[in-house]
């Protein structure tokens, strides 16, 4: 297992490599061109620009968290085809650099959804929460909530030029069936894959968050069946997972330790963190610590440990912490406190083999 630590770039997080850098057991940085939109090509110049940010400090690039994928492949539209081949000369590019994973999803209109970004904890920190209730109606009134509540940040998915054609991206949708959208998936994975296979980089799908439909949009990978139908529509090993206990595991049905015995080899990257439910079906996200939250952090460290798994770890959302000003959920204190329980777990599982 190697861990690995998200960072937006220079200038674009509050959190600096020199910091991270002093973080115990972190080899990797989890990185991307942020300023991106979804169909455009990565050129070399400027992931090599990232590349001597990131070899000051010793760290690799082998993880990009994301390369987004174009509305028009998602919803097959029109220019599906060209959008796939400017995705195609992205990984192209990525292999010159020795990038080995591409963590994407298949989300519509939205990526990762919460209610309030900076929920009160009784311990005196915030933490990113969902509340069921808030998301049934209008998704314009969400975006502009989330928009306003991001400290001046631009979440991935939540692009303020997104955002502002809402209705046109639902629009695009609104015949996308959950059938069609993995058809639409099957279409896209089955292009990439033999030049993934040239280029030895793994498709790593991230699980949709939350598990569930929202505002009518499908949402596919979501359970473990959803995972096994995954696993078997594109069965080739660079089609894989990025694995999030903290997306899974906000639904209390979901067992992750499970999934992960069961798919351990399709795992490029875990993203591991923790999630308290309530009783009426909302969610808070708690620290990484395997009792303050119901994910089962130790079960799902147990499980990647018993596989063999080798691929690369991240601690994922932290609260906000110590009066940290940071991007919702990507502070560095309580995602560094994040690697060393992880650590912690893994080198106790190392030392009882
Ligand atoms: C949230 C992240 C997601 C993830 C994308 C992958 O914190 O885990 O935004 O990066 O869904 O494309």
């Amino acid at each position: 297992m190697q861990m690995t630590f998200r960072w937006y770039g220079e200038g674009n997080d509050s959190v600096t490599l020199s910091q991270i850098k002093q973080i115990p057991g972190v080899e990797g940085i989890v990185w991307a061109l942020h300023d991106k939109m979804p169909g455009e090509i990565w050129e070399k110049d400027e992931i090599a620009a990232v590349k001597r940010q990131l070899d000051e400090y010793g760290f690799n690039m082998d993880v990009v968290e994301s390369v987004n994928v174009h509305d028009d492949i998602k919803t097959a539209g029109p220019d599906r085809d060209k959008y796939i081949e400017n995705y195609i000369q992205t990984i192209r590019n990525l292999k010159e650099f020795g990038v080995k994973v591409i963590c994407y999803n298949f989300m519509p209109v939205f990526d990762w959804t919460r209610t309030d970004l900076f929920h009160p904890l009784p311990d005196g920190s915030t933490a990113l929460f969902y509340e069921k209730e808030k998301i049934v109606d209008d998704p314009e009134e969400m975006a502009r909530y989330i928009l306003k509540n991001c400290e001046g940040y631009t979440m991935p998915g939540w692009e303020p030029e997104r955002m502002s054609k809402l209705r046109e991206l639902f629009d695009m949708y609104k015949d996308v069936t959950k059938e069609k959208l993995w058809e639409n998936l099957k279409y896209f994975l089955e292009a990439l894959m033999p030049v993934c296979r040239e280029c030895d980089i793994k498709m790593a799908i991230h699980s949709d968050d939350p598990p569930w439909d929202i505002f009518g949009l499908p949402r596919l990978i979501v359970d473990e069946e959803s995972v096994d139908y995954f696993c078997k529509l594109v069965d080739d090993p660079y089609n894989c997972l990025t694995l999030c206990s903290g997306s899974l595991g906000s639904n209390p049905k979901n067992n992750v330790a499970d999934i992960v015995r069961k798919h351990c080899d399709r795992i490029a990257f875990a993203h591991v963190r923790n999630v308290k439910h309530f009783d009426n079906g909302d969610f808070s996200e708690a620290s990484h610590r395997d009792c303050d939250g119901d994910v089962g952090v130790i079960e799902i460290m147990k499980a990647y440990h018993k596989c063999g798994f080798d691929g690369y770890m991240r601690p994922d959302h932290g609260r906000h912490i110590w009066g940290e000003k940071c991007r919702p959920g990507y502070g560095l204190y309580d995602r560094a406190l994040g690697v060393m329980y992880l650590l912690g777990c893994w080198d106790m599982l190392e030392n009882i083999k």
